[in-house]
């Protein structure tokens, strides 16, 4: 990696601290992505983008906001309109933490039992060893589960926090109350950044944001083929990047390893030998760089060919209607579209059983795997609907649940292999 010391040191990182993560996290890149064989060449830029995950995109973000004065907004979940940042010149990177080298910082402030995602994210941030967390000028958090809530009083103390309070039914008063949420956020955005949404400037990111969704679609449809062009692992690091990246640079650099894998597709190639089972995942987000389950089902003698989490098709699945001139109607667009994601913070969720059952189909999926983050009680409830309706449609399913540690891997891979062998 290049040499971002400096940079660090002048946001108040804990340099020294964070040197030992540097040390660490290219060894599991190398394990986890480097020992794949016959990967696509344009995951190049996904693998460099990684290799200076803490340097390069931070340095970017630093740049816009003393060139340019460009405000920074750090966010938490898939519900945050990206497109409200953007149209009024800011810029939205994603802050869930995925390495258990932040949970212990957390445990200092958290109960143990709060899920491994929200210790990593508050323990990046009061231990000072990521630049993301230190570069956002304003966290935008939501009210999905009560460890978030929680987390955002403790949060609140270290950076300005604009929460938005994210309905839990799906009556039409719900959509309409996050109309006014998006309303009142745009009102906040352009307070912080000093410039007003218009029209123009949100119909432009509406559509940048779309263009970077219909990328990733395309990414998730070539892995629909019979020969399976791209391994899940390669597929899970790209959805990954796509929160923190330039959308722009992202979408472009999406598409081109999309031709490639057009063309691979024509041509019959595949990452994975015939009759590899073609499994899906679903549940709880992992964010980079939790890799664990993609590295022990595809070492396993599985294929992940699709994933029903935040990092997968409920980030990009449905664009926002484009064809609004009004900013009232934009924004009615923004909420419809965002109020179409099936999170488990909701109730009922059927939805979202229906969404896992056609993904099965579409995907032409062998089994599921539904993963919950230990300690995330909405996944792990709704898990007893979710395996008891697969396996009433006949989808094989294996529920586990998992944290950041590595004490689980050999129990995991024993039942993960017994699994896939069944299939
Ligand atoms: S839309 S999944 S990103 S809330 S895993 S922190 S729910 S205890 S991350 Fe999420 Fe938005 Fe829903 Fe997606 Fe809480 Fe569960 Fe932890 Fe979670």
């Amino acid at each position: 990696m290049a040499d971002y010391r400096e940079m660090w040191k002048e946001l108040g990182m804990d340099v020294e601290t964070h040197d030992q993560l540097c040390e660490v996290l290219p060894m599991a890149f190398t394990d986890v992505y480097l020992s794949q064989k016959n990967r696509p060449e344009n995951m190049g830029y996904f693998d460099f983008v990684v290799s200076e995950i803490h340097g390069v995109r931070p340095a970017e973000l630093v740049k816009a906001q003393k060139e340019n004065g460009t405000k920074v907004f750090g966010t938490f979940c898939v519900y945050v309109p990206d497109e409200v940042i953007f149209a009024a010149g800011g810029i939205a990177t994603g802050l869930c933490g995925g390495s258990q080298f932040w949970v212990p910082g957390g445990e200092k402030v958290l109960p143990t039992n709060t899920c491994p995602l929200i210790k990593a994210s508050v323990g990046a941030r009061l231990d000072g060893t990521c630049p993301f967390f230190k570069i956002a000028d304003m966290y935008v958090g939501e009210t999905t589960c009560d460890g978030k809530k929680k987390a955002w009083e403790i949060l609140g103390e270290e950076v300005p926090m604009h929460i938005m309070d994210l309905p839990q039914m799906k009556r039409r008063k719900d959509y309409k109350a996050w109309s006014e949420e998006i309303v009142e956020f745009k009102e906040k955005v352009e307070e912080f950044t000093g410039n007003k949404v218009t029209e123009e400037n949100l119909a432009a990111s509406i559509k940048m944001i779309n263009d970077k969704r219909r990328a990733l679609e395309r990414l998730y449809s070539a892995r629909k083929n019979k020969n399976i062009p791209i391994s899940g692992k390669d597929s899970l690091l790209i959805s990954q990047i796509a929160f923190y990246d330039d959308p722009t640079r992202f979408t472009e650099m999406t598409n081109k390893i999309c031709d490639e894998l057009d063309k691979r597709v024509e041509e019959g190639v595949s990452v994975f030998e015939s009759g590899t089972k073609r499994i899906l995942l679903a549940g709880t987000p992992l964010a980079i760089p939790n890799w664990k389950i993609h590295n022990i089902v595809e070492t396993s003698g599985g294929a992940v060919v699709c994933e029903e989490m935040c990092t997968g098709t409920r980030y990009f699945e449905r664009p926002v209607d484009e064809t609004q001139t009004t900013l009232e109607g934009q924004i009615d667009a923004l909420a419809e579209r965002y109020m179409g994601i099936n999170c488990a913070c909701f109730t009922p969720n059927n939805a979202r059983i229906d969404d896992i059952i056609r993904l099965c189909k579409e995907y032409d999926v062998d089994g599921v795997i539904d993963v919950n983050l230990k300690f995330c009680n909405l996944y792990d409830t709704e898990g007893f609907l979710v395996e008891r309706e697969l396996k009433k449609a006949g989808i094989p399913v294996l529920g586990i649940e998992t944290d950041y540690t590595d004490s689980d891997v050999q129990q995991l891979r024993t039942r993960v292999g017994a699994f896939i062998e069944m299939l």
